[in-house]
């Protein structure tokens, strides 16, 4: 009989980073790749735009709707626990799961706006504990210059500043928690092509899957 302890699960990789850094590329060109080479594995991203509560995010991005602070805190995390078990599940089933953005994020953005960092950990708490996250760092000059920055409500210079200092924080926080390989900084200077690079160097056989079962965030 099989031991589902023994056997060997999906991994979960979680890219982060300020807005413009180029995480959404880089994620897609990660899982055309693992599909290329017939890997299993899905892209997930936070937010999820497309369920009740990420229709409300999406509003509240796009500065079609004001809502209070700690509010939006929530529903970005609500969202996040809507996706929890279908993650659960996949990584389970030995797919790769990649995600665009996760609970760093949260943390990050809404200390940024003057929230509590304490308040701002709780409600993640026990979320899955991703087995690499891959913070991507560009300096705020050349994520200025990409494309379509300044759409969305948090794309000012103010806010994207405060919030590179919470990321720090955050990463602090993780480390302190888990150690220093859950966590890993990433240059995101240079073509697409070279960061790609440097990123499959980080990631090397994480995606061939890992032992043990997923952790909780904190
Ligand atoms: N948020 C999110 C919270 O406040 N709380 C939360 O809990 C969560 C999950 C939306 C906002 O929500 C906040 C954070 C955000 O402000 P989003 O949907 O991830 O989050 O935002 P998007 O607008 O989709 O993505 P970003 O703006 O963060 O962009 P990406 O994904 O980092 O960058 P990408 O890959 O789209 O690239 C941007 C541009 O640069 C080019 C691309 O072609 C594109 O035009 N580019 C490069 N150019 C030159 N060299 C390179 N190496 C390049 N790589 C990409
Ligand atoms: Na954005």
């Amino acid at each position: 009989m099989s031991d589902p302890s023994s056997s060997r699960r999906g991994a979960f990789i979680v890219f982060e980073g300020l807005d413009r850094c180029g995480k959404s590329t880089q994620v897609a060109r990660l899982v055309d790749r693992l599909e290329r080479e017939s890997q299993k594995a899905r892209l997930q991203k936070f937010p999820d735009r497309t369920t009740a509560i990420g229709k409300m995010i999406d509003a509240y991005l796009q500065s079609k709707a004001e809502m209070d602070d700690h509010a939006i805190h929530l529903l970005f995390s609500a969202n996040r626990w809507e996706c929890a078990a279908a993650i659960k599940r996949d990584l389970d089933r030995g797919i790769t799961v990649i995600a665009d953005r996760y609970a760093f994020s949260g943390i990050a953005f809404s200390a940024a706006k003057g929230l509590p960092f304490d308040f701002c950990l709780q409600p993640d708490r026990a979320l899955p504990l991703p087995d690499l996250t891959l913070y991507m760092s560009l300096p705020q000059e050349e994520a200025t210059q990409r494309s379509q920055f300044g759409e969305e409500r948090y794309e000012t210079v103010t806010m994207q500043q405060a919030t590179r200092k919470q990321f720090r924080l955050v990463a602090e926080e993780v480390k302190k928690i888990h150690g220093g390989k859950k966590w890993m900084e990433v240059d995101a200077r240079g073509t697409i092509e070279e960061v790609e690079e440097r990123l499959k160097g980080l990631i090397g056989d994480l995606t061939d899957g890992v032992n043990g079962r997923v952790g909780e965030l904190w």
